[in-house]
């Protein structure tokens, strides 16, 4: 899968892909990452990549000639991509119903903006799509950048050393994570729940089971009303429920 991602600050993304599960993506072939300075993209004396907002106000806007260009540029070298995104609080939500979406792509480009907001013109004339990680703000588009190609990548064929891992991922089934626990058995006058140190492997399952429902139901439980229940989960919800005194009640 090929990912452009088009920033200011290219060492800053070049770092976060360097590293850690995407990096051996890069290294075994899964991934192709180039990231590309806008800069390189201008065409005055002073590589301006920011201008005043027309209407007045604070701060400075994206130009949009060299971002344009830049996707022209990548669209020349390495084909027209599946999708090309800017990251903004206004976007889509971006959720792992998302990612699977994105990881059936075989090319994303990312736009990273940066000081008050990009020219309106851009998504419209690179034919965007706005993601939002959800409602904060942050200083550039990178950061979400980063977290779109480690939540899209680790779902590439290949990525993801062993495959089990990404099918038992927490929203794999929609619902939260089960707790996880390691040696030692017993650390700062807690302990591991009995039945992890008991070898019955049915009986793990079903906790784990159990606990991820019960910390959807606690956490989330708006997850649990759009989450794909077998008649286990819903027999072991009942059972949560029971345990509580609350037999015939959801959230
Ligand atoms: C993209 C965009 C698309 C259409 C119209 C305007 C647009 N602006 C941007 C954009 O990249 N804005 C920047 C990124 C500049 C200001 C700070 N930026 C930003 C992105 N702050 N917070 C986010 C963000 C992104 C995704 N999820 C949460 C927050």
């Amino acid at each position: 899968m090929k990912f452009d991602i088009v920033t200011i600050f290219p060492r800053m993304v070049q770092a976060a892909v360097a590293e850690g599960v995407i990096s051996r993506g890069v290294v075994s072939g899964a991934l192709d990452i180039q990231v590309h300075d806008l800069r390189e993209h201008t065409t005055d004396r002073h590589r301006s990549v920011d201008d005043v907002p027309y209407g007045g106000g604070p701060g400075m806007v994206m130009k949009p000639e060299p971002i344009v260009r830049a996707v022209e540029a990548i669209m020349a070298r390495r084909g027209a991509p599946g999708a090309v995104i800017l990251l903004s609080p206004q976007g889509r939500r971006f959720t792992q119903r998302e990612a699977e979406r994105l990881s059936r792509l075989s090319h994303i480009v990312l736009i990273c903006g940066r000081y008050e907001g990009m020219d309106e013109r851009v998504p419209e004339l690179i034919g965007g799509e706005e993601l939002s990680l959800g409602d904060f703000v942050v200083s550039g588009g990178e950061l979400p950048a980063m977290v779109i190609v480690d939540a899209v990548s680790r779902l590439v064929p290949g990525v993801v050393g062993d495959e089990r891992s990404v099918a038992e991922d927490s929203f794999a089934r929609g619902l939260l994570d089960y707790p996880h626990y390691t040696r030692p058995a017993e650390f700062g006058g807690r302990v591991v729940p009995d039945v992890l140190l008991s070898g019955h492997h049915a009986e793990v399952r079903r906790w784990r089971r159990k606990s991820a429902l019960a910390r959807t139901l606690d956490r989330r439980p708006d997850l649990l009303e759009q989450a794909a229940l077998d008649d286990e989960d819903r027999g072991l919800l009942a059972e949560i429920l029971k345990e509580r005194g609350r037999p015939d009640t959801v959230g």
